[in-house]
């Protein structure tokens, strides 16, 4: 049912926009970038709205240049993909309530299920999944752009497929993008093998200030305002830093809080069993139950003391 209400949806849309969270990642980037090309093949007029900076990393995809600030109005159906709530889409949120209907495409379990058509599968490795079958079920050709868009999504949501959320499916997918051109040496050495000597130096940092806690299972870590101007960096040079403590063999969960103005970002990864998403909660954010998140309002030490001591609870420490 909603599937085809989608499918309608979209076919009767003249205009579209296009949006995802803030903190832009691999996977809602693929998705707003190959849905913008899809789209305009079925003579849509797109545009794309992410109300943040897309990550010098993410630069080199197709159509990254076409992403705007701030959005168009006039659009008669919004696209959210792989936003978890409307806190994430930043402005976008307002422009929601304005458009007559909303789709919502995303895997996190902590969707709020806030468009008027919602497509949530808490199974897909990455959303970037689900715009590969909406895609297809359109019939729209994959091309090139579409591919590598996509690819990148996969590529990155299920960290090189190394994740427990990688399926067989997210295999033959991440296949049939291969064959429509997607270059994994390109996405890889884009992506994942190219560093700044910037972050490198932040990584050091920030691994030489880790503590562990409860026998090994806790890897706590923090980014202060200091740290970014020592090591001359900024908030998108964080991401998957976190994974340098989750790889630790002892540990269970990762914690990383970053200072952002007034607020405090956090991210947290488990290994094997403690739910990081229902942890996430109690700050007001969420995500999937092995990496999640939250923006809470207070200072480092307050947000550091509540979670340890909430972690420790789910240790049975
Ligand atoms: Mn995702």
């Amino acid at each position: 049912m909603i599937l085809n209400d989608m499918l309608d949806s979209i076919r009767e849309a003249k205009k579209i926009i296009v949006v995802t969270h803030v903190s832009p990642d691999g996977d809602g980037i693929g998705c707003v970038t190959a849905l913008y090309k899809a789209l305009n093949k079925l003579n849509k007029d797109v545009s794309i709205f992410i109300d943040d900076d897309v990550p010098e990393i993410y630069k080199f995809m197709p159509y990254t240049e076409k992403i705007t600030r701030p959005f168009d109005e006039s659009a008669d159906l919004l696209i959210a993909v792989d936003c978890a709530d409307t806190e994430r889409m930043g402005n976008a949120k307002n422009l929601l309530r304005k458009v007559s209907k909303s789709i919502n495409i995303d895997h996190h379990i902590s969707n709020t299920l806030y468009a008027t058509m919602n497509y949530v599968d808490t199974n897909a490795a990455s959303s970037s999944e689900i715009v590969y079958q909406l895609i297809k079920i359109l019939g729209i050709d994959l091309d090139k752009e579409i591919a590598e868009c996509l690819y990148v999504g996969v590529v990155t949501d299920t960290g090189h497929f190394m994740y427990g959320s990688t399926t067989s499916f997210t295999h033959e997918v991440a296949g049939d993008l291969i064959n429509n051109g997607a270059s994994v040496d390109k996405i890889s050495n884009t992506i994942f093998h190219k560093i700044k000597y910037s972050k490198l130096k932040l990584i050091g940092r920030v691994i030489n200030n880790m503590e562990l806690y409860f026998n090994g299972k806790i890897a706590y870590m923090e980014i202060s305002n200091e740290d970014f101007t020592k090591t001359n960096t900024k908030a998108e040079d964080v991401e998957n830093i976190i994974n340098y403590g989750r790889d630790i063999d002892s540990v269970e969960v990762a914690v990383m809080l970053v200072e952002k103005e007034d607020f405090v970002k956090g991210s947290l990864r488990s290994k094997n069993y403690v739910d990081v998403n229902k942890l996430a909660r109690e700050f007001g954010g969420g995500g999937h139950v092995r990496a999640s998140g939250f923006l809470k309002k207070g200072t480092i030490k307050e947000i550091k003391e509540k979670i340890l001591e909430l972690i420790k609870i789910e240790l049975n420490e």
